[in-house]
């Protein structure tokens, strides 16, 4: 194994535990049944090409994981993230290896970019998702629905972060706020504006000691701004974005895991071009109930809600009970899925459900003849 001696700093005065870090008694009655008093527990807090540092009480490790972890590795998910807690054997005083994965709480992954059917882990046993959009041109509320079917697949909540709200007046932010909550309910949304620091106080609220927050959203929208706001310092590299596009170049280029003064624990991550959907739970039912329940009022179990006719969910279209454009961006989303479940994850699961559909469709037709 070639092994560069680590450049991490050692953090000299470790008065914390791991509950500072995020560690709880779920875990703590993991480590107890799986005998793992040998090894030490630690947080991976960032990762680098099956590179890992990893917080522990005693400080932070570069570690790898072993042979035998990578061998029997079936998928990415089966490798540690960011935000994982793993166990792990220590050399010197900064080099560890990796022997397993703790069980996590939850997982945010998404369609890996350019790989179908792949998926990428964003970060692990996170509790809180801040969507972070740009009053600017990054406004988006189809995107906006797409990160919250990440978060709804995930076991995460979500909270919507609108920030650069020094660019626009008031009555637009208003408005734009108004536009979400139409499309989007029971998600707090925060306005805030990371120059002025307006509505700071509203999401320092939310912030919770021992509770994980990850940020998600494009590049540029002020993500690391608000982290290195939050924590004091200048923990991440920020960069103006080019101003011909608006668009900027990727200034992070690496999740990493912090932890605040006020206790709370924050991700920042790169930015995200594409939000693929890798749902393959409930994450569309969640975030699009309101034409989920509808559709149950639907004539045909099997309703596709394109033209059929007793179709409900297209009455309320067209009454306008229901957003068209986020009638349509479900409509896009639940074709994703199913090309995503279809390619290689769930195929076996997707025959069964197959099974199951043609089974309601004789039920159906049976009915129906009856
Ligand atoms: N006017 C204004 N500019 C902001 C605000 N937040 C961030 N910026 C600027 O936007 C640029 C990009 O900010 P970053 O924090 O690097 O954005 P990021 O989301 O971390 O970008 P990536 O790391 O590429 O994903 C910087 O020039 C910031 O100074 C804001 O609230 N208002
Ligand atoms: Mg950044
Ligand atoms: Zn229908």
């Amino acid at each position: 194994m070639c092994w560069k001696k680590s450049k991490i700093k050692k953090i000299k005065d470790t008065e914390m535990r791991l509950e500072d870090f995020g560690y709880n008694d779920e875990l703590e009655k993991f480590r107890i049944e799986h005998n793992l008093d040998i090894f030490e527990i630690g947080r991976v807090i960032t990762e680098h090409k099956e590179r890992y540092t990893v917080r522990t009480t005693k400080g932070e490790f570069e570690a790898e994981i072993t042979g035998n972890m990578r061998f029997t590795a079936n998928s990415r998910e089966d490798y540690p993230a960011v935000g994982d807690w793993v166990a792990m054997t220590t050399y010197d005083s900064d080099f560890a290896i990796i022997h397993m994965i703790l069980p996590r709480f939850s997982v945010i992954k998404r369609q890996a970019v350019g790989q179908f059917g792949e998926i990428q882990i964003i970060a692990a046993n996170i509790d809180y998702a801040f969507l972070v959009q740009a009053v600017d041109r990054d406004f988006n509320i189809n995107r906006l629905e797409r990160y919250l079917t990440i978060c709804n697949s995930s076991k995460v909540k979500p909270v919507i972060i609108l920030s650069k709200t020094d660019l626009i007046d008031k009555f637009q932010v208003k408005d734009i706020l108004d536009n979400i909550k139409e499309r989007i309910r029971n998600v707090p949304i925060i306005a805030i504006s990371n120059e002025t620091q307006n509505g700071y106080d509203a999401l320092k609220e939310l912030i919770k000691k021992g509770k994980t927050y990850c940020m998600l959203g494009s590049s540029g929208v002020g993500k690391s701004t608000l982290l290195n706001n939050l924590s004091g310092k200048t923990v991440m590299r920020t960069d103006i974005i080019s101003q011909s596009t608006n668009k900027g170049r990727h200034v992070t280029s690496h999740r990493e895991l912090i932890i605040l003064e006020s206790g709370g624990i924050l991700i920042d991550n790169p930015g995200i071009r594409e939000v693929g959907i890798a749902d393959t739970t409930s994450g569309l039912e969640i975030t699009f109930d309101m034409i989920v329940g509808i559709s149950r009022n639907c004539k045909f179990k099997d309703c596709t809600h394109s033209n059929e006719t007793g179709c409900a969910v297209l009455e309320a279209v067209e009454n306008g009970e229901i957003d068209k454009t986020s009638f349509e961006n479900f409509l896009k989303m639940e074709k994703e899925k199913a090309h995503f479940e279809s390619t290689v994850v769930q195929r076996r699961k997707k025959d069964k459900e197959f099974g199951k559909i043609i089974k309601n469709y004789k039920n159906d037709m049976k009915k129906n003849k009856d």
